[in-house]
């Protein structure tokens, strides 16, 4: 075959399992290595490669190939990997984010979806609150519902719900969609009810959830009709990337209407005096938790270790 371009639909200990484009048939995967284990001309970063990466690939035997290079991303999810400190990539190349959050078992947490809003990198955001067969609280509720005022869409259901995933199935459809989210909150039950095959391993769960467990353990891409899928696994703290932390303040719709009215330019939204933002949370026009958010990671953003910065190159 020679060299190809192909998708990554998974990686494990720096062997990745490579689909050809153009092809129909997924029994032509190849795992394949990176040639020299360095890609050239790519960030330092905590792995070079990604789930969705598109790669030039050269095939040594029917089932090998090696990795030469990584074609340019479209998008991605990613977040700050504390332990190396530096941005992981978790998925790339990805038009839509589908973050699943539950109303209980885990318990919901909106500001985990916050978070993983700001990681979300050039894709259309959809909100899922999965097991909606389980009681919410009002709370939950009105923060939950808010993210639809702001103008992302929502979806509520529960994954054993049938009509829910025919529903689901119509907002991912032509999409190729990554599922993140806190472990535990369905998301392979999910996938594995769009895919209809029992392909990522789901957690069962008797008694009390147990916080530690991560059922899936790598991003699995998967092909289905119509659509495209990637699993991944649940994570317990999701830091948001270390980028220019403007960046992170237009993740929030609702700071734009009024950002260009701040003294400053750009304005953080924090310590700057004359802030317009700051204003309308005063007025009541912003969500205090959506703000409190915000500054949470703002302030997870400064703490991060100077080091990184001269590290980085
Ligand atoms: N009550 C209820 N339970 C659900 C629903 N969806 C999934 N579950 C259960 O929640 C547990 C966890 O589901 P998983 O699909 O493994 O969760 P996950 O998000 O993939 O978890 P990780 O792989 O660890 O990230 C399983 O016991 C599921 O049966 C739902 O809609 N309602
Ligand atoms: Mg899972
Ligand atoms: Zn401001």
């Amino acid at each position: 075959m020679g060299e190809f371009t192909g998708v990554i639909t998974r990686g494990i200990n720096n062997i990745f399992s490579v689909m050809p484009e153009h092809t129909s048939s997924e029994t032509v995967m190849y795992n394949c290595r990176i040639k020299g284990k360095i890609l050239q001309g790519i960030d330092i970063d905590y792995n070079p490669l990604a789930v969705g990466d598109r790669v030039i690939a050269q095939a040594i035997s029917a089932h090998e190939a090696l990795i030469l290079a990584r074609l340019e991303r479209t998008s991605r999810f990613v977040r700050w990997n504390a332990k190396r400190e530096c941005d992981q990539t978790l998925v790339a190349n990805m038009d839509m984010v589908a973050i699943v959050s539950s109303v209980d078992e885990p318990p919901f947490r909106p500001r985990f979806i916050d978070r993983a809003i700001a990681c979300t990198r050039n894709a259309k955001i959809l909100v899922i609150l999965n097991k909606c067969d389980l009681l919410f609280n009002k709370d939950g509720d009105q923060r939950f519902r808010h993210y639809q005022e702001l103008g992302f869409d929502t979806f509520a259901m529960s994954a054993f719900d049938k009509e829910g995933i025919v529903v689901l199935k119509e907002y991912v459809k032509f999409h190729t969609v990554a599922f993140v989210g806190q472990s535990g909150v369905g998301k392979s039950t999910i996938v594995n009810a769009l895919t209809g095959e029992g392909g990522q391993r789901v957690q069962d769960i008797s008694g009390k959830f147990n916080r530690g467990r991560h059922t899936t353990n790598h991003a699995l891409m998967m092909f289905c009709d119509g659509f495209t899928i990637v699993d991944t696994p649940g994570v317990r703290e999701l830091l948001v990337p270390h980028d220019n932390p403007t960046e992170l303040a237009e993740t929030f719709p609702e700071f734009a209407r009024y950002a260009g009215e701040c003294a400053f330019q750009p304005c953080l939204h924090w310590h700057e005096p004359n802030c317009r933002v700051k204003k309308a949370l005063d007025e009541g026009l912003i969500h205090p938790d959506r703000y409190e958010s915000y500054v949470r990671m703002l302030i997870s953003l400064e703490e991060r270790p100077e080091s990184w910065e001269s590290d980085r190159r």
